[in-house]
């Protein structure tokens, strides 16, 4: 067992920790008056030190005093007592509170945050991760290694031919977004991309049978009718899931995808509250939902999502990308576990280097991850480690068509 759970919990100290061991994590760290700690991720990618200034000049001063068990008053105080509310910024640093205080509570009840939630539903949680190559070879290379580390389901990108450079493909083949003292600047033409695409996912279905899961990223760059031609496309190759085909803010557009095909959809890496996708949801025009804990109020305001989309029918399939800390990915974890409409979970490498700075019990057997059964996230900070691993400023890539327009990235 933790502390006596009567004992008091007044918060007495609250810091913000921005370092980069491999690429930039945002970590709060918050303790309470009986040397309890509690941490969370507000990894913002590219924007990281405006939430690290939220975080430690905006909110740390309303935390300190506070009772570190009132994790929901403590969440309505900070949303609706901002009067500012939503977007990324805000969102990512309510997050970060948020998921340090239901570390700190599990730590003080001596269980696991899944346990807190409910308990587990399901023995582990199915992830998927990223295969990509500068061509069709490479990218099947890839695949096969994904398949023989014990994956179900594996996201697919590729080159496309006629393009420089191309979401999810990195100069070696693998892939890291952010990087450079100024964006990188890579080429887009959707007419190239909508051609080569399906004979991508033929090739794959064709090479790796009928059971693995095969899932694409179209990144936020068609337009509705695009995009709903190339689900129709992809129909024969039976996708897990077409993620991100629109700019995901115009939640109508999802509509007009649906009327033309059934390819499975998936969105919500970028949002932030239930505001951002409840028209999707309640209409029915997704089949899962992608938002982080890190990125979307916290495991408080996620699980309110959660059970939303579960009402209509619509399963998780939480983002989890290297920006995501491994904090942030314990905390998608736990809920992955507790939640009955749970998908899939997105499992993304972490730079080396990011291992001396995060610990965590975090393991991966034929296909499923696990938290672990520590108290709390079941996550260290090692905050001397982190000291040495200085921000460095990183930014996302900006995309540019071949006449020289800027296009969504
Ligand atoms: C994904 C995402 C990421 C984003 C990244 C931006 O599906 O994992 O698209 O790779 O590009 O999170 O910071
Ligand atoms: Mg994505």
């Amino acid at each position: 067992m933790g502390a006596d759970y009567r004992a008091s919990m007044r918060i007495s100290d609250v810091r913000v920790v921005v370092c980069s061991p491999g690429r930039n994590y945002v970590t709060l760290v918050v303790e309470t008056e009986d040397g309890i700690i509690g941490i969370g991720d507000a990894t913002l990618n590219g924007r990281e030190l405006a939430v690290a200034a939220y975080l430690s000049e905006h909110l740390a001063p309303l935390l300190v005093g506070r009772d570190a068990r009132r994790i929901t008053d403590t969440w309505e105080y900070l949303y609706r007592g901002s009067y500012w509310r939503r977007g990324p910024v805000t969102m990512a640093a309510i997050a970060a509170v948020d998921v340090a205080l239901w570390d700190i509570l599990g730590k003080v009840t001596g269980q696991p945050v899944h346990q807190l939630l409910g308990g587990a539903v399901r023995d582990g949680v199915m992830a998927y991760t990223h295969a990509s190559g500068r061509d069709l070879d490479e990218l099947e290379a890839s695949f096969a290694a994904h398949l023989d580390e014990g994956y179900l389901a594996v996201r697919a990108q590729c080159a496309v031919p006629g393009l420089d450079t191309v979401y999810g493909v990195g100069a070696r083949g693998d892939y890291e977004p952010a990087s450079g003292e100024l964006p990188d600047e890579e080429t887009w033409e959707t007419a190239h991309y909508l051609e080569f695409v399906p004979g991508m996912m033929a090739r794959l279905r064709q090479t790796f049978g009928p059971t693995v899961h095969l899932l694409h990223d179209a990144h936020h760059r068609l337009t509705p009718i695009e995009a709903g031609r190339l689900g129709a496309a992809l129909e024969p190759y039976r996708m897990f899931w077409l993620e991100d085909p629109t700019p995901a803010e115009d939640q109508t557009a999802f509509r007009i995808i649906r009327q033309h095909t059934t390819t499975p959809l998936a969105v919500g890496e970028v949002f932030n509250t239930v505001w951002d996708c409840h028209e999707l949801i309640t209409n029915r025009w997704i089949d899962y939902i992608r938002c982080a804990v890190s990125h979307a109020g916290g495991i408080t305001h996620l699980r309110r999502i959660y059970a939303l989309a579960e009402t209509y029918g619509v399963r998780t399939g939480a983002h989890g990308p290297s920006d995501v800390s491994p904090i942030g990915h314990a905390a998608t974890l736990h809920l992955d576990l507790a939640v009955p409409n749970f998908g899939v979970q997105e499992r993304m490498q972490h730079p080396a280097g990011t291992e001396e700075v995060f610990r965590t019990g975090i393991s991966f057997d034929d296909g499923y991850l696990h938290p672990g059964t520590a108290p709390g996230l079941g996550v260290v900070f090692d905050e001397e480690a982190a000291a040495r691993f200085p921000y460095q400023r990183r930014y996302l890539p900006v995309n540019r068509r071949l006449d020289g327009s800027v296009h969504d990235w």
